[in-house]
């Protein structure tokens, strides 16, 4: 069978031959007792990068992400997030189930979240409320098609926040996208966010894990909650091998991915009743609108699925597509091809 053009996500990528070759010779030992030498060797790693103190290694991002929600704020505290943010929607409910926090959302066309709509929703413990205990940004921002922070904006949010005793993590499951756009290190990025949190298992090929890294003394009660969670992993050395090999050699390609995004946003572009600014599309993510089309998201999918092009709808009206290093520049030219081709038909 003919192989399929995965564009649903850059989850979907597989283990290189190198990480599978670094995962069998790992060194292991029981991490919960933190004789992993190479779960060890990982979190050094992986707090350098980002210019932290210290790092755990964690299955997932939501995991990452939860675990930060509960390390920084206490119950009925409020969480300043951005709307569409995967925090909000995307994590079954965690901020309210797993860390007892109220959330106070903003809507962005963007994704950016800029201070002076931060400012009015930010308050001190009062007779009536425990007030902001955190607030999240999300570099780059999956449902606004990969965005990213520019720096300037990001300085302004932590400088602010912190002045008025408020943490900020930043959800960063995508941070080497933002700084391959930028041609900025990840720590730079990162600097002054209290705590970030980045995936290895998305545009840098590694097939399980994420990490958080943070101050020493915040990295040792994320450890306390990664256990209660259930993530205390074991030789976790064969997982964290594969990390470390996408650390030191994913980064590179991804401004490859960006310009294969960027290549499928020019030809979608124009195409009929298809809506998406080219210029906007700043990584590996694009989300355009389809409702010109007279198709359903659900018709739209099922379509291209018969030819051979997986993508998944976000609502009735908007479709993503996330490119990755098992899309090639000939794979996004033949996802082109079928969707001409399936519109011709659809829009004649
Ligand atoms: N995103 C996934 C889906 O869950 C939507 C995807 O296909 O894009 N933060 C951000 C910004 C994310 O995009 C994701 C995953 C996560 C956190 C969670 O990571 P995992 O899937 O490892 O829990």
């Amino acid at each position: 069978m003919m192989k399929a053009i995965d564009l649903r996500s850059d989850t979907v990528t597989r283990p290189t031959p190198a990480m599978r070759q670094a995962m069998f010779e790992a060194e292991v030992g029981d991490d919960v007792y933190r004789e992993d030498p190479t779960v060890n060797r990982l979190e050094e790693l992986a707090a350098r990068l980002a210019g932290k103190e210290a790092a755990i290694f964690v299955p997932t991002g939501t995991m990452g992400n939860q675990i930060a929600l509960c390390t920084h704020a206490r119950p009925g505290q409020e969480l300043i997030v951005e709307g569409r943010s995967h925090v909000m929607l995307y994590e079954m409910g965690g901020p309210s189930v797993n860390a007892g926090l109220l959330t106070r959302t903003i809507a962005t066309r963007d994704g950016i979240l800029r201070w002076q709509q931060i400012q009015p929703l930010v308050r001190p413990p009062g007779d009536h409320y425990r007030g902001t205990g955190l607030i999240v940004v999300e570099n780059t921002h999956n449902m606004a098609g990969g965005r990213v922070y520019p720096p300037e904006i990001l300085a302004e949010i932590y400088r602010e926040a912190h002045a008025a005793g408020i943490p900020v993590h930043m959800d960063g499951a995508r941070i080497f996208n933002a700084a391959a756009y930028l041609g900025r290190p990840v720590d730079e990025l990162a600097a002054s966010a209290d705590s970030v949190m980045y995936c290895l298992s998305k545009g840098l090929g590694a097939p399980v894990g994420s990490l958080l890294a943070g101050t020493r003394p915040f990295i040792e009660q994320a450890r306390l909650a990664r256990k209660g969670f259930g993530g205390g992993m074991r030789q976790a050395g064969v997982l964290a091998a594969a990390g470390i090999v996408a650390l030191e050699q994913s980064p590179a390609g991804l401004p490859n991915d960006h310009a294969n995004a960027r290549y499928l946003a020019d030809c979608i572009s124009r195409m009929p009743g298809v809506a998406i600014d080219p210029a906007e599309v700043e990584t590996n993510i694009l989300v355009f609108d389809i409702s010109r089309t007279g198709l359903h998201t659900r018709e739209f999918s099922g379509r291209l699925r018969e030819k051979g092009v997986l993508a998944n709808g976000l609502d009735a009206a908007r479709m993503r597509m996330v490119t990755h290093f098992d899309v090639s520049r000939k794979d996004c030219e033949q996802a082109v091809g079928v969707m001409e081709e399936m519109l011709r038909k659809a829009v004649a």
